[in-house]
């Protein structure tokens, strides 16, 4: 199917509500509470005082039409959040832990396997590990780092182990840690 190009206006506007509501709400002097949410209002009006002015509309525009659903609008539109991919220590999302699917796919960068292989997947600055259950999410996810791989996570062994698991609003998987154990490369 063919993919419909965001316009760069919107890429733009998305790059920097994700800058805002994942990792530095501070950049333009905006508190999100515990669970990741802020103001629209005060979102638009801090980030004109930087000189980034974006139209109420063109938000919801960007919100509604994200590939990754990436973001959340409150029920009565006036709260807006990130649904996964934090850094900032503002936020610790309180989710429910849920039973995923056997199998998981991670996707990242050939340079990055021999360290995976030996330490496991890691958070790095973010808060989670993220895990799809779409192989082809994955790859798509790997391919934004360099030449990618996918690799197989065995999650139901996991939660066998009493690893946490965690479904975001988007639908992207987290868990806190992969140890090497768990893992394989995805080959064919
Ligand atoms: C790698 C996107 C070496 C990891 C996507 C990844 C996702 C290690 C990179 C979301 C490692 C971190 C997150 C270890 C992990 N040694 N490298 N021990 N453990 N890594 O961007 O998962 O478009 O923080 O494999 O859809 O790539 O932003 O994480 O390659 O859901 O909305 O370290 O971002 O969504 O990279 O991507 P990232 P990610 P958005």
């Amino acid at each position: 199917m063919q993919k419909t190009k965001t316009p760069d206006a919107d890429v733009e506007i998305s790059k920097f509500l994700s800058y805002v509501l994942r990792h530095k709400p501070e950049a333009i002097g905006l508190c999100l509470d515990s669970e990741g949410w802020a103001k629209v209002d005060t979102l638009l009006s801090l980030a004109a005082d930087q000189g980034k002015t974006i139209a109420h509309e063109q938000l919801v525009k960007v919100v509604k039409q994200s590939d990754k659903k990436r973001f959340t609008l409150s029920a009565d539109g006036l709260y807006i959040r990130a649904a996964q991919g934090h850094s900032t220590e503002q936020v610790n999302i309180s989710f429910t832990p849920q039973i995923p699917p056997d199998v998981l796919f991670h996707g990242t960068a050939e340079r990055f396997w021999e360290s995976i292989r030996a330490r496991g997947l890691t958070p790095g600055e973010r808060h989670y590990v993220h895990l799809s259950s779409e192989r082809e999410t994955a790859m798509a996810v790997g391919k934004r780092h360099g030449e990618p791989v996918v690799l197989v996570v065995q999650a139901a062994a996991m939660v066998q182990d009493g690893f946490l698991f965690h479904l975001s609003e988007n639908g992207v998987w987290l868990t806190r840690e992969v140890p090497p154990m768990y893992i394989a490369r995805c080959e064919g």
